[in-house]
């Protein structure tokens, strides 16, 4: 069989170490640039930033004032704060996926959602994903060492998994909690998708079940490798790391390639850029091999379990 002529997007995963809660979000935007300018000078032509990449994060605390939640939000973008992230990437001719949280007005009403946007390298929205599987709780439960009050700060997304044709490629995002799921990656993987990318806030303790805190940084590759590799897809996973206003939040920040191999890794907690030359051909050597779907995929044997 013959081999694909290569197709290569040079891609960053710009890890974030930790974000003071009192930390300005010009002087965020102001790192991101940073890591940006690092990206660009190793080659890179995609930025990948973690999850609620402009703030701390604020869902590890109570609050019940709705207008110092609404603080941590933003109403649009780009805006004030992040257009020059915007102007910047655009000069340089670099594409970025950045998560944040979204404040809107739709239907009449106001709406909250953990989101993440794919901008292209002349600072152009190409796609905007909210997050689904939001995990944690709705109640203040002070029992735990911190809160983790996503379900009572975001409303779930519910236009599910859509993929967009960029880069040279298909390209899919999600956001944290949503790639320890199998149906992430597969929903998106059925529409084509050559390319995942994903942010993430990880505490390392679980106050549910401490007993697997020293499994956190396990659990976090073994979830994104398979979905890699049982989809036939780049992962780029990117963490905003390190202890965050005293929650010790995971590293690893990773470039995984569609054979569920770890190709890039980050060695530290602290801001940090990785860079790999993703070759989206390669995902052929999986889907079409021995997870090409129209071949030996069995959805007939699977209809009726996976409501
Ligand atoms: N941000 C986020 O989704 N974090 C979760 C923490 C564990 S569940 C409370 C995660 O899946 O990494």
């Amino acid at each position: 069989m013959s081999t694909p002529s290569p197709r290569i997007v040079t891609v960053a995963a710009a890890q974030l170490g930790p974000i003071a809660r009192g930390e300005s979000r010009a002087a965020v935007v102001a790192r991101l640039i940073a890591l940006l300018h690092r990206a660009h000078a190793r080659g890179a032509t995609l930025v990948v930033y973690p999850e609620l990449a402009l703030t701390t994060f604020f869902p590890r605390w109570f609050m019940a004032d709705q207008a110092e939640i609404d603080g941590f939000f933003e109403t649009e973008m780009p805006g004030p704060d992040t257009r020059p992230l915007f102007r910047e990437a655009a000069r340089l001719g670099v594409g970025f996926y950045l998560g944040f949280a979204e404040l809107t007005r739709e239907g009449g009403r106001t709406r909250r959602f953990n989101s993440a946007i794919l901008v292209d390298g002349q600072g152009g929205v190409v796609g905007r994903y909210r997050k689904v599987h939001l995990p944690g709780h709705r109640e203040h439960e002070p029992w735990r060492a911190f809160q983790h009050l996503e379900k009572r700060y975001f409303e779930p997304g519910e236009q599910g998994f859509p993929v967009w044709d960029a880069f040279g490629g298909r390209v899919g995002m999600c956001l944290c909690n949503d790639r320890r799921w199998p149906e992430t990656y597969r929903t998106m993987a059925l529409q084509g998708a050559e390319l995942v990318l994903l942010g993430y806030n990880t505490p390392l303790h679980y106050p549910p079940v401490p007993q697997h805190d020293h499994l956190q940084g396990f659990h976090n590759h073994l979830v994104m490798q398979a979905g890699a590799y049982q989809n036939g897809t780049w992962v780029v996973g990117v963490a905003k790391a390190g202890r965050e206003e005293g929650c010790d939040l995971l590293g690893q920040s990773c470039i995984i390639a569609p054979t569920g191999e770890i190709v890039a890794q980050c060695a530290t907690v602290g801001d940090e850029v990785i860079v790999h030359d993703v070759d989206l051909a390669r995902c052929d050597e999986i889907k079409r091999n021995v997870f090409n779907f129209a071949l030996h995929r069995r959805p007939d044997q699977y209809a009726g379990w996976c409501g």
